[in-house]
């Protein structure tokens, strides 16, 4: 019941997060809404008998391309058992990776994992193919208000289907911070800590981490000077960059696979992923570190995101996707995602099968009142990307 509540309470205030400028939802779920476009049936037509099961006749190969550290051990081997479908896992560490390759074509990749900001764009653009939904049957198991913040990117959800959400923000060992800061307070936001040269000159010692991509670091940085993080103006992206040129000395590492610095102590604090960080300090005991790991809750916010599974436009073997996809949503499998990678799901069924440890745990779990300062995800224009690529060039550069 405690876990029912909490979905319900998560679900109403992601979405007031991320729907700020959106319609309310409809309170009933989109499959028992009314279909406004179905065709009328005349009282005169027959019925019309539903048609045989297709066979699947694909080859049966299914090509993923996938974030790392995002599947739980023994999920693909669950499947391929099951479908006898043989399952090519590859993984992707940024968003502009995975664009590019889906620009270039010919991925040779069934299912994609891109996070909406960049999806927006690629349904656009005709990068990605339209589910057919009839094979999907455990899109039931979604929750209509994560459905409804996904239309922003995927106007008639269509196309996506959440693998899991979680946000960008700051990671601490804060064993190790505390000691090379000597005394001095943690400051009360904790983006300070990764973007404050007061903070950053002191944490150089136990090392820095940022994200490496434009994309994960401009829009944290224009949140943390006072900007749109969504920015659509150039001189929002100057001012950016001025910011990060006062740090860029203190960043040592830049990686988007940061689990094992942070874990092993090559990294102090970063900027990284909650479910990434949540990993980092469980490793870290697994190691047997008695060092503290935590991702911070910045109290201005963090950046929400959603990763979501699409199909390429030339997939090979969209049934075989299709049918990955139905697997990963049956609640157990979505459970499981969240149980071992720290990332909520948007599976409500998958709600009460979550570990108590991990429901429990607030930077995982966002508590309602901390939503609210949380940045919804929008997306980039064409000029926005450019823009942030050259700031964060230039930045990396130190130039
Ligand atoms: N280890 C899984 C990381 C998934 C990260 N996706 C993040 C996209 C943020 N824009």
């Amino acid at each position: 019941m405690k876990k029912l509540v909490l979905v319900m309470a998560m679900s109403a205030v992601l979405l007031g997060a991320c729907g700020k400028k959106e319609e309310p939802v409809a309170a009933t779920p989109a499959a028992s809404a009314p279909a406004a476009s179905a065709p009328a049936v005349t009282a005169s037509a027959a019925p019309t008998p539903a048609p045989a099961p297709v066979a699947n006749t694909e080859e049966k190969v299914l090509n993923i391309y996938n974030w790392p550290d995002y599947i739980p051990e023994g999920m693909i081997a669950s499947f391929e058992k099951e479908s006898g479908i043989k399952v090519n896992y590859d993984t992707f560490e940024t968003n502009e990776a995975l664009q590019a390759k889906l620009v270039a074509g010919n991925t040779g990749y069934d299912i994609v994992v891109p996070g909406t900001v960049f999806a927006k764009a690629q349904i656009e653009g005709g990068l990605l193919q339209p589910l057919d939904k009839s094979k999907i049957p455990n899109l039931a198991n979604l929750d209509p208000a994560i459905m409804k913040t996904l239309t922003k990117a995927d106007p008639d959800n269509k196309y996506l289907v959440p693998w899991a959400w979680g946000f960008t923000t700051v990671g601490i060992n804060r064993t190790k911070a505390e000691k090379v800061l000597a005394g001095m307070p943690m400051p009360a936001n904790a983006w300070d800590l990764v973007f404050d040269p007061k903070y950053t000159a002191k944490l150089k010692s136990c090392g820095i981490a940022y994200l490496d991509s434009p994309t994960e670091i401009i829009p944290v940085a224009l949140h943390y000077i006072g900007k749109d993080a969504y920015s659509n103006n150039t001189a929002d992206y100057k001012a950016a960059a001025d910011m990060l040129a006062k740090v860029r000395k203190d960043v040592r590492i830049f990686s988007s696979t940061m689990i094992d610095d942070v874990a092993g102590g090559k990294a102090c604090v970063a900027v990284g992923w909650s479910g990434d960080m949540n990993i980092a300090a469980g490793r870290a005991k697994e190691n047997g570190s008695k060092d503290v790991i935590e991702a911070l809750l910045p109290s201005t916010g963090a950046l929400i995101f959603f990763d979501t599974m699409a199909l390429t436009k030339d997939a090979k073997h969209p049934n075989n996707a299709q049918a990955f996809i139905d697997f990963y949503l049956r609640a157990d499998n979505a459970a499981n995602m969240t149980n071992t990678m720290n990332y909520p799901t948007a599976n409500k069924a998958a709600i009460e099968k979550i570990k108590p440890e991990i429901s429990g745990n607030k930077t995982i779990f966002v508590e309602p009142d901390y939503f609210s300062k949380m940045i919804a995800p929008s997306s980039f224009t064409n000029e926005a990307r450019e823009a942030m690529a050259n700031a964060y060039n230039s930045f990396k550069k130190g130039k």
